[in-house]
């Protein structure tokens, strides 16, 4: 609403999942968008599963896409394993948000090769391996690469530079986060608000003494 108000052309882009897609706060952004035709592309990645709820348990409805007909908004269902459909539906979809037609919600099928976080959740429960074997047929990293070394744009070597090259970036990455002096407990208040509030640091105080009491 700011950027409309603002009146540039900039466009926002938010992400959910399936299982997102069902909180209540979904519908209110999507309606609320539509009635001031918000330059927003609401993106849906719909793999299937909410943790481990399958999409059937999740929605009465066909597609998710369709949930933008009672929004009043274009909706889209792409396939999401294709790197060149997904960016043709974006960039449509930001197109229309730029020229003042409100906003999109954009389906992409697409499945999650593994769990939902590693804090517990094992895939194997809830899923077959012909399932996902179905679906690592249609890797869109490999799909896309394939892509590109038939027309010429990328090969073996510079896959092996960039990977090298990443590999390196994260090693220093890691590297400066271990030299960061380690947060502290009392401290941990510190840096939440410019000014601590007085209950923190009283609160902050109050543990220091506990400690220092042991
Ligand atoms: C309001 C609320 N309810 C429940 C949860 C617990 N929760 C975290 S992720 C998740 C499932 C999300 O499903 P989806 O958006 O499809 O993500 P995916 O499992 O595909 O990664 C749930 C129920 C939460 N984070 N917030
Ligand atoms: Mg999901």
């Amino acid at each position: 609403m700011g950027l409309k108000k603002r009146g540039n052309e900039q466009v926002v882009v938010t992400y959910t999942g399936d299982g997102g897609s069902s909180q209540g706060d979904f519908y209110e952004g999507m309606n609320f968008a539509g009635v001031f035709e918000l330059p927003v592309v609401f993106i849906v990645q719909n793999n299937g599963y909410a943790i481990s709820t399958q999409r059937a348990n999740q929605t009465a409805a066909r597609s998710i896409a369709q949930k933008a007909v009672a929004a009043g908004i274009t909706g889209v269902q792409v396939d999401g394993m294709d790197v060149l459909a997904v960016y043709k539906a974006v960039f449509d979809a930001a197109e229309r948000g730029r020229a003042g037609e409100g906003p999109t919600l954009v389906e992409t099928l697409t499945y999650r090769f593994g769990p939902h976080s590693l804090s517990g959740d094992d895939p194997t429960r809830y899923r077959t391996k012909e399932e996902s074997g179905e679906w690592e047929q249609k890797d869109p990293l490999v799909r896309y690469r394939k892509f590109m070394e038939k027309k010429g744009l990328w090969s073996e070597e510079e896959e092996t530079a960039v990977i090298e090259e990443a590999k390196a970036t994260v090693a220093e990455a890691v590297k400066k986060a271990d030299e960061i002096e380690r947060l502290t407990i009392p401290g941990l208040l510190d840096s939440v608000f410019e000014h601590t509030t007085p209950q923190a640091e009283e609160q902050k105080q109050d543990f220091i003494s506990a400690r220092e009491g042991k």
